[in-house]
């Protein structure tokens, strides 16, 4: 009797997969597969690519182990196939399967060629829910009917009472209120300096003959290979996550949002990675934060903090892509249209805070939130730069960057291409904010104080330059009044210096 072919993708890491739920043992066939049309849609990060085949050759190991039949397909087979559904189509040839089980797939491109391909499927496709999120995408489209605008913050109230999450028996949140984000901007301190590197793990002989392949077959592809040290297994990644609890999680509420120079990870969890392809459970994470807190060990605004970034934002964003896809994509709200220049790709600027954020990110895949969000993401928003371009480099060069997660935080946070979809005014900022929340312009040689002069932070008149030419679609948002009271006060002279030398900047930015 023929049983059924089970598809894994690289993002889909999980034994508890809906897709593996109720496998046949001796019957079953799983497939995966190492594709050259996944490992070049965008082109990946080295790591990025060294990090997914990796977790997925471990994970088939550990499937086999167990004595599961794993029909896998490696990138440097001869039998490769260029794509899923390649491979898709000749395993169901070779198998004969009764049926075919998938859960669904985490981008909008993959997920729709998929469906396609089922509903030719000479046997049935059961297309199965992902539930490793907390929030379905029905549960999402439930919540957001009928509201004029979506908000993280209400929803994230929902999840906390649905999931009892810092809940206090009377259905108030535990301290009296939802949020501690007011608690997570604490400038920079003497001690901070402190926190013991994340845990590194050595790649083992799996993982060197992909960091071998990758090297061989993807040179043309940005970022550093070496030293390769995330983890790649589920017992590797839980690791890291007990790292992260004992070391970094009690101040990571206090400094989520600053930057040092040397500090590629601060407070922050390195964990993104893990949970996006499958190999930690988003709820186990917020149940251990929530413990941590419960037993005296981290203060309420980390374990709040993180709890937030895990159940609000990440299943926000996902609940927003999957409602709004594949319009989405498509709105350019700022008519932004200025091509990415090269410095994304080689990280060559004289920014210091820049040059810190793009190195960084180019050496390992890796950046945390603010440098991604303020320095980064916030440049590309205040030059105008295409944001079908800085997407692509987005999905492209963090090694935790899938379309669901990737492009509502690039396209709508960072540059507002939405209009204020996903949040309500651009988090658009000038070089003082970097300044306050960093120690890079110490370093620089431009002055974050200055505006107009030659040595003058190019970020301030950006910013100006910025707030003068989308006055017209901006000024009218209430979150934006303070802002535009303030420039209404500035002189014509001012404002055409700052023109001036946005403008001059600007053409030196190819
Ligand atoms: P921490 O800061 O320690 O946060 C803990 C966890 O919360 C993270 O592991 C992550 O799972 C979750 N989280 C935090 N912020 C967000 C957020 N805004 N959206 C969704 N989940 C969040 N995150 C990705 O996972 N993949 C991406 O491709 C991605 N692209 C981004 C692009 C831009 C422009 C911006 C501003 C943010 C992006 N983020 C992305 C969100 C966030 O920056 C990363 O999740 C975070 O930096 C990962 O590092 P960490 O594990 O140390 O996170
Ligand atoms: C990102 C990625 C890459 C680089 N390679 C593969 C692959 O070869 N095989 C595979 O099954 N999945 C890969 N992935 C993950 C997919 O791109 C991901 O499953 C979809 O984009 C949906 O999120
Ligand atoms: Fe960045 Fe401006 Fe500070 Fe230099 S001075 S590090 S460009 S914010």
């Amino acid at each position: 009797m023929p049983g059924t072919l089970r598809l894994i993708l690289g993002d889909q890491l999980s034994r508890d997969l809906s897709a593996l739920r109720d496998i046949d043992v001796k019957r079953d066939t799983i497939l995966m597969a190492e594709v050259a049309a996944e490992a070049t849609y965008v082109p990946h990060h080295k790591k990025k690519l060294a990090f997914i085949f990796a977790a997925m050759r471990h994970f088939a190991e550990d499937l086999r182990r167990e004595g599961l039949t794993v029909r896998y397909h490696r990138l440097d087979d001869d039998n490769a196939q260029p794509g899923i559904v390649e491979a898709l189509t000749e395993a169901v040839q070779d198998v004969e399967p009764n049926a075919v089980v998938m859960t669904e797939c985490g981008e909008w491109r993959l997920d729709s060629l998929l469906r396609d391909w089922a509903a030719e499927c000479a046997v049935p496709v059961d297309i199965r829910k992902d539930d490793r999120f907390l929030a379905g995408k029905e549960d999402f489209a439930e919540w957001a009917d009928g509201r004029k605008q979506l908000r993280m913050e209400y929803f994230y109230r929902e999840m906390r009472r649905r999931y009892d999450i810092l809940m206090e028996p009377d259905g108030k949140p535990v301290g009296g209120r939802w949020n501690f984000d007011s608690e997570n901007r604490k400038p920079l301190s003497g001690d901070m300096f402190g926190p013991e590197p994340p845990l590194q793990h050595q790649p083992d002989e799996i993982t060197r003959d992909v960091l071998d392949m990758v090297a061989e077959r993807f040179a043309d592809h940005p970022g550093d290979l070496d030293p390769f040290h995330y983890a790649v297994t589920r017992d590797d990644a839980a690791a890291c996550a007990d790292d992260f609890f004992e070391h970094r999680l009690a101040r990571f509420g206090d400094h989520q949002d600053a930057m040092l120079a040397g500090q590629d990870i601060l407070y922050h969890a390195l964990l993104s990675l893990y949970l996006n392809v499958g190999l930690l459970d988003p709820l186990d994470l917020c149940r251990r934060a929530e413990a941590a807190y419960r037993d005296g060990n981290v203060p309420l605004n980390s374990a709040e903090g993180f709890i937030r970034q895990i159940l609000g934002w990440r299943e926000y964003v996902r609940g927003l892509y999957w409602l709004k896809m594949p319009d989405y994509a498509q709105s350019n709200f700022l008519s932004a249209e200025r091509p990415l220049p090269t410095m994304f790709w080689d990280g060559e600027t004289d920014l210091a805070c820049l040059r810190a954020a793009l190195g960084q990110t180019l050496r390992t895949a890796y950046a945390h939130h603010i440098q991604r969000l303020m320095v980064i993401g916030n440049f590309a928003l205040l030059c105008g730069f295409d944001p079908r371009q800085v997407c692509e480099w987005y999905l492209s060069i963090y090694v935790d960057a899938f379309e669901w997660v990737e492009l509502p935080n690039t396209h709508g946070m960072a540059l507002f291409a939405d209009g204020g979809v996903l949040g309500s005014k651009p988090y658009a900022a000038s070089g003082k904010y970097i300044d306050r929340m960093s120690d890079y312009c110490g370093s620089c040689r431009y002055d974050p104080k200055k505006t107009v002069e030659d040595d003058a932070c190019p970020y301030n008149a950006l910013y100006w330059n910025f707030l003068m030419e989308h006055s017209d679609i901006l000024s009218g948002n209430p979150r934006m009044a303070l802002i535009y009271k303030g420039l209404s006060k500035m002189d014509d002279k001012k404002r055409a210096a700052i023109r001036e030398k946005a403008c001059a900047f600007l053409k030196g930015v190819s």
